[in-house]
């Protein structure tokens, strides 16, 4: 194992006896939601997890270690210092390290420790991409650069469109990164489940996907691949509703001058805000729908 990894003893137990084990990142916790919601919803995703057979290993950066598996202790506390904690992508994890500081990972990160770990399958809400005006300003999540060198499975009910949604499927698809629709043609779009974007396969079992999984792994390709599920039904949001927010939220990012790692934090917290608390109900549900298709997944490669 690498010298910055600390597993958990349920992690370690799991690795030895070969057991199914997801990863969950923590940046949605501090960074994604707002407290105590968050750290509800970190600690039922490690419940689904286990009640559909998988143990959950929830990975952040404390103390400069990379942590597999928190303590709802941990967990708690990255809930409460919510956007007060490092939000840290793949960039960060040197200076974490050397300084011996926290960071709560994002997609980019949590693959890059689980796959230190040796876990295949994760499971988030929503994956970064390519944003709406990237031709000017160049912002293109890490999370689409790590997929394409890490071997890990992101399971995610697509992206929002905060991202341009089209461009962030040509970058995938010239990455090589497999966008693999569960049970769907299109490419859900977080709150909806139609975006007008087709995924690049569409695999109706978790059978299925951890046969691609094992395929990716027997030609030695190093990357990953985005399991694109939508939300359910029943929680999904009406567009029109979702659209108007996201595009205020957009206009008061440009008005504010936001750029960097600052631009997703501030364009979900304005989302979240401007739907008054519905958009938060339905991404925690389809975060629940999407821990339970990656324990079916890790599972089904152990079988
Ligand atoms: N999109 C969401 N919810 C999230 C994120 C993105 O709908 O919580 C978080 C994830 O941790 C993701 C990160 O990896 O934001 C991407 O940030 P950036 O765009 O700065 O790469
Ligand atoms: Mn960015």
């Amino acid at each position: 194992m690498n010298q910055h990894v600390i597993l958990s003893p349920a992690i370690n137990l799991a690795l030895e006896e070969g057991k199914p084990i997801i990863a969950l990142e923590s940046t949605i916790i501090s960074h994604g939601m707002p407290y105590p919601q968050n750290m509800e919803t970190a600690l039922s995703c490690e419940r689904i997890a286990r009640e559909n057979g998988a143990e959950p290993a929830t990975i952040a950066i404390l103390e400069g270690r990379l942590c597999v598996g928190l303590t709802k202790k941990q967990i708690e506390y990255l809930g409460k210092k919510g956007q007060n904690v490092r939000k840290a992508s793949r960039r960060d994890l040197p200076v974490l390290i050397a300084r011996r500081e926290d960071g709560a990972t994002t997609v980019a990160a949590t693959m890059i420790v689980a796959a230190l770990a040796g876990i295949q399958v994760f499971a988030t809400g929503g994956v970064g991409g390519v944003h709406r005006d990237a031709g000017k300003t160049m912002d293109i999540s890490a999370d689409l650069e790590e997929l394409a060198q890490t071997p890990v499975a992101v399971v995610c009910a697509g992206a929002k469109s905060i991202l341009d949604l089209g461009l962030t499927m040509e970058y995938l698809e010239t990455k090589g990164v497999p966008v693999i629709g569960f049970q769907t043609d299109e490419l859900p779009a977080f709150y909806t489940r139609e975006s007008g974007y087709r995924v690049h396969d569409r695999a109706d079992s978790p059978d299925d996907i951890a046969a691609i999984i094992r395929a990716q792994r027997t030609l030695g390709f190093p990357g990953g691949m985005l399991i694109t599920n939508p939300i359910p039904r029943e929680n999904a949001l009406p567009r029109e509703l979702i659209d108007s927010a996201i595009c205020q939220a957009l206009e008061d990012a440009r008005e504010q001058g936001i750029s960097g790692k600052d631009v997703t934090p501030f364009l979900l917290a304005g989302v979240m805000k401007k739907t008054s608390g519905l958009s938060l109900k339905a991404n925690i549900q389809l975060v629940f729908n999407n821990v339970k298709l990656a324990a079916q997944i890790a599972r089904a490669l152990k079988g």
